[in-house]
């Protein structure tokens, strides 16, 4: 990483301190992702994506910029990134999931927000997020409180762009959400100074639904008794999908996934067949946080699926590729992307119903809901979570926690004692 802080001090980072901060997300990626036993030779490329994502990665958007070419920042995996794309515009998505840079953000905000938006309002106070300087735009959205509140303030201080996501998925709502995905296709023609043509939209939609198809293939690997790779690693690559360049990651994943099979045929696994299996469901893991698949692989479980913005939700439906003109293509995204199962929307039937349908095609014994503190969305939904999946026979246990370590040791009793109920 040293080779980097000449790009870092022209970018106007405090690099001592972002140093420490680099240590620091290493040290817990040593701990948890880095002391896995029987881990795929594949995962290294993943890895790596992790390690670079400060440094290589950064260094290959300097090199977009430097052809003219404009980066911008996400939040939230409702941005239609195909739109972006097809004016040569790169995303990249922007959440924090370390707790080093949360006391920065408490410095200014509230202490009782959820954890992702302090620590990745923290990464960009603290000046150590190399990407802050770097995008020409932030795109936010109106999922949540926190978010929404946040956005007024970057808003005066950055180029900013929010879109509207409703709060429910019925016709006013559905043409409302026609309208921004339209809106953010003008804002980003404006950024790019060019206009998205259907021809470059179709090669970007199929970009992004071999991404997907990539990850629904390992979503179905997990499905074999024991699973070929483990819930962390799995974690590892969906965080590796918000970062790495699409083209490269999707050829990268289908490599991992052949291996995958080979070792589902030569039984090789983290994990012995018969292995308690269990499903996240919730709130997003982003890069920086393993905690809770640590937690609960590290007692004595699998986890085989997640039902997760760094999951299913970010990879299930595909874009329909049949839409001939702009306009067309833009109401396939629209749909795709409304489909999304995100806690802002009431009422939520269709996720909880999703989480029962996911729970049993995974074949698990339990469903862990994991909660960021004060993400209340997620949080009141576990209730009706909880029910269905009772109805269902499949017993859940509802964390509740931050990015610290400090609960990690009643935690660590409250899974165990969880996984010894699935007897
Ligand atoms: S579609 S889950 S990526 S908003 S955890 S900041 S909701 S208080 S991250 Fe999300 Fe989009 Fe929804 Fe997915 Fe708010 Fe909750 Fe914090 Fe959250």
């Amino acid at each position: 990483m040293a080779n980097h802080e000449k790009m870092w001090q022209e970018l106007g980072l405090d690099v001592e301190l972002h140093n420490e901060l680099l240590k620091s997300i290493d040290r817990t990626f040593q701990q948890t992702v880095g002391a896995q036993k029987n881990r795929p030779e594949g995962m290294k490329y993943f890895d790596n994506v992790l390690h670079e994502s400060h440094g290589g990665r950064v260094a290959e958007l300097l090199d977009v910029k430097a052809k003219g070419n404009k980066v911008i920042g996400t939040f939230c995996i409702y941005v239609p990134d195909e739109i972006a794309m097809a004016v040569d515009i790169t995303p990249i998505a922007l959440c924090g999931g370390t707790n080093f840079s949360v006391p920065y953000a408490e410095k200014m905000f509230p202490r009782d927000i959820c954890p992702l938006v302090k620590s990745t309002l923290g990464l960009a106070f603290s000046k150590t997020c190399p990407y802050a300087p770097i995008k020409n735009m932030a795109v936010g959205e109106t999922t949540c409180d926190a978010k929404k509140k946040t956005w007024e303030i970057l808003a005066g201080k950055v180029n900013f762009h929010v879109m509207e996501v409703p709060q429910k998925k019925e016709e006013p709502d559905i043409k409302l959400w026609h309208k921004e995905v339209r809106e953010f296709k003008d804002k980003v023609e404006g950024l790019a100074g060019k206009k998205v043509e259907s021809k470059r939209l179709a090669e970007t939609i199929e970009i992004m639904n071999d991404k997907r198809r990539a990850l629904q293939k390992l979503n179905e690997l997990r499905k074999h008794d024991p699973p070929p790779i483990s819930g962390l690693d799995a974690l590892v690559v969906m965080q590796a999908a918000l970062n790495d360049e699409p083209v490269r990651f999707t050829e990268t994943l289908n490599q991992l996934n052949d291996e995958l099979e080979e070792r589902i045929e030569k039984g090789i696994s983290p994990f012995t067949k018969g292995v308690k299996r269990i499903m996240i469901a919730g709130c997003p893991a982003v890069m920086g946080n393993w905690k809770v698949h640590w937690l609960v692989e590290t007692s004595g479980a699998a986890i085989v699926g997640d039902e997760t913005c760094t999951g299913s939700r970010y990879f299930e439906n595909l874009v329909d590729e049949t839409a001939k003109d702009l306009v067309g293509q833009l109401s396939a995204l629209a749909e795709r992307y409304m489909k999304i199962n995100c806690a802002c929307f009431t009422p939520n039937t269709d996720r909880i119903e999703g989480v029962v349908k996911k729970a049993k095609e995974s074949n698990v014994q339990g469903v862990v809901q994991y909660i960021l503190q004060y993400c209340h969305g997620y949080n009141v939904e576990a209730i009706r979570v909880d029910g269905a999946l009772k109805q269902a026979n499949i017993p859940s246990l509802k964390i509740e926690t931050d990015y610290s370590e400090e609960d990690v040791g009643p935690l660590r009793t409250r899974v165990e004692a969880f996984l010894e109920r699935l007897g």
